[in-house]
């Protein structure tokens, strides 16, 4: 389901020059025990990221994952990039989110940061779901404008595709606009920050329990401690 888009965003990382960091075997790809899901992962170098990761978990008609995190250099005080698409093929449902995951909830910061997701969202009535989160804060590493969209067939194969898109398009745009001078959030606290989205996210992973019944327990906190969340 999510091949084309994984392709694409893939693409998009190696036009502006990223580099595939070799991620151990035991974590590149990696089988189920009954031998039904397939996880694979990669990491990119990104000029101006500090790091970059990909993962796509394939347990067929059951579940197809995509999911991806950007994190800025700690110069940069932009938000991360967050995507996370879901498709549950026994009860065709999309579970779709993409988001410029903030590091602060203050209006200035939005200002600064969320201009053109804020014209982005209005574009797609689809993906402006409210966002009811039952394992997630919707006030903390979530912004007002994140796009949302719990669907089916119709939004995972003519809607998704060109939100992806716009989504990608718009967060390069952001990530261009930086200047050494524009971060206003210092080189220590951008780190905290973003090792605190770490701390949080492994806290609250909807996908804890899901990993652990394909993969095990010891290689689901293997998973999440150096490959998911390593600033844990
Ligand atoms: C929800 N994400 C979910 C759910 C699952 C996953 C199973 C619950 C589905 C549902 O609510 O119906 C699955 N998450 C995964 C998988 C990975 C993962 C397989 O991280 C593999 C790496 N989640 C993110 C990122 C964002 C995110 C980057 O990992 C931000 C865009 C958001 N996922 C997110 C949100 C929900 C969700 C907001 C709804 C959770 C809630 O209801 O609180």
């Amino acid at each position: 389901m999510f091949d084309p888009l994984l392709e694409e965003l893939h693409k998009s990382i190696e036009v502006r020059g990223g580099e595939s960091i070799s991620v151990p075997q035991d974590l590149k790809e990696y089988q189920s025990a009954n031998g039904k899901s397939l996880i694979r992962n990669w990491l990119w170098k990104v000029p101006g990221f500090r790091r970059w990761r990909v993962t796509r978990l394939d347990a067929g008609n059951k579940l197809q994952v995509l999911n991806s995190v950007a994190y800025p250099d700690y110069v940069n005080d932009q938000p991360l990039m967050g995507i996370d698409l879901l498709w549950f093929g026994t009860s065709c449902k999309l579970v779709a989110i993409l988001d410029f995951q903030p590091l602060h909830q203050d209006q200035g910061y939005f200002d600064r940061h969320f201009t053109e997701l804020q014209v982005l969202r209005s574009r797609f009535p689809e993906f402006c779901e409210e966002a009811k989160m039952r394992s997630f804060d919707p006030d903390q590493y979530f912004s007002p404008w994140l796009l949302f969209c719990r669907g089916g067939i119709d939004e995972a194969k003519v809607t998704l595709p060109v939100v992806f898109t716009a989504f990608l398009s718009c967060y390069w745009n952001l990530n261009e606009s930086f200047t050494q001078n524009s971060s206003k959030i210092s080189v220590p606290d951008v780190k905290r920050l973003q090792n605190n989205y770490d701390i949080y996210s492994a806290e609250r992973d909807p996908a804890h329990g899901l990993f652990c019944s394909y993969f095990g327990h010891t290689w689901t906190e293997h998973f999440l401690r150096n490959f998911l969340f390593p600033g844990v």
